[in-house]
């Protein structure tokens, strides 16, 4: 079967278009990775070429050596990926030491992997440890509520987690390890990527303050699922604030203890702490 044919394919081509659709990809804003199963790359290895270069990633991620991602490129928008997926996304090959990435297949008319690769790779690596194997998507977008709070809260992992956490019920079950946030830095590079993939050892989200999200998961679903939750939540925060000074009311700390009892979730204490509305 071709590459398009494939479910994997499809899967990332649907959430690129589903992002744009949410409004959280203007231009070429976000980018998307994929951990290829190695049934997978058997299943294409007829259509992938061996013409192009390697490259170097920009970082070294042995863990990942010699795999296999679906990523979308440098510059391209989300909202053409539906319509030339074989002009705007790529698989790429890493080499032996996970340092360098040759491109496979895609990219048709030139051009290079996501810019935020070094953040991707890294990211994809430290869950990849941390889940024995079971995480392969990471996904970046910027999504605008979200961005909006970084303007007005501090950037704090303990006080971003609980807001979010109070303006959805569903949060704390959806996220329960909370959310990290990394402060304003120059995008693109090895040091964003190390700071994002440090928190990703603790979270499956972290925010990028002024930026917008990089979240992580097991399949397109649960990680989109995932965005879909912080940016709904962060949305009503924003109407919140905007609507009052302050809150009447909200989930407190022992009303969560009961909500993670329930739903067999357990919420770390330090999120827990005692504050005014
Ligand atoms: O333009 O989102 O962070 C792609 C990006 C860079
Ligand atoms: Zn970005």
């Amino acid at each position: 079967m071709s590459v398009l044919g494939q479910s994997f394919v499809q899967g990332f081509i649907r959430m690129c278009s589903d992002g744009w659709d949410l409004g959280w990809h203007e231009r070429n804003g976000g980018n998307l990775s994929y951990r290829m199963k190695e049934e997978e790359v058997w299943a294409v290895e007829d259509e992938l070429k061996t013409d192009k270069p390697w490259q170097p990633i920009g970082t070294t991620v042995p863990s990942l050596a010699g795999e296999f991602f679906l990523v979308t490129g440098s510059g391209k928008y989300m909202r053409n990926v539906q319509l030339d997926p074989e002009a705007n996304i790529s698989i790429i090959e890493l080499d032996g030491k996970g340092e360098n990435f040759r491109i496979r297949w895609g990219m048709r008319d030139g051009g290079r992997p996501t810019s935020e690769l070094p953040s991707h790779l890294m990211n994809l690596e430290v869950k990849k440890i941390a889940t024995n194997g079971a995480c392969r998507v990471v996904y970046h977008a910027h999504c605008t509520n979200t961005i909006a709070l970084t303007f007005v809260l501090p950037l704090d992992s303990k006080v971003f987690t609980r807001e979010l956490w109070e303006c959805a019920t569903e949060c704390p079950v959806v996220f329960p390890q909370g959310i990290g946030v990394v402060p304003w830095m120059v995008p693109g590079g090895r040091d964003i990527a190390v700071a994002t993939s440090e928190l990703m050892k603790e979270f499956d989200v972290a925010v990028w303050a002024h930026h917008g999200i990089f979240c992580a998961g097991p399949d397109f679903d649960t990680t989109f699922g995932l965005m879909h939750t912080v940016e709904k939540s962060a949305e009503i925060l924003v109407k919140v604030l905007s609507m009052a000074p302050r809150k009447l009311q909200t989930i407190r700390p022992d009303e969560f203890r009961a909500l993670a009892k329930d739903f067999k979730v357990s919420l770390p204490e330090k999120f827990l702490f005692e504050k005014p509305f």
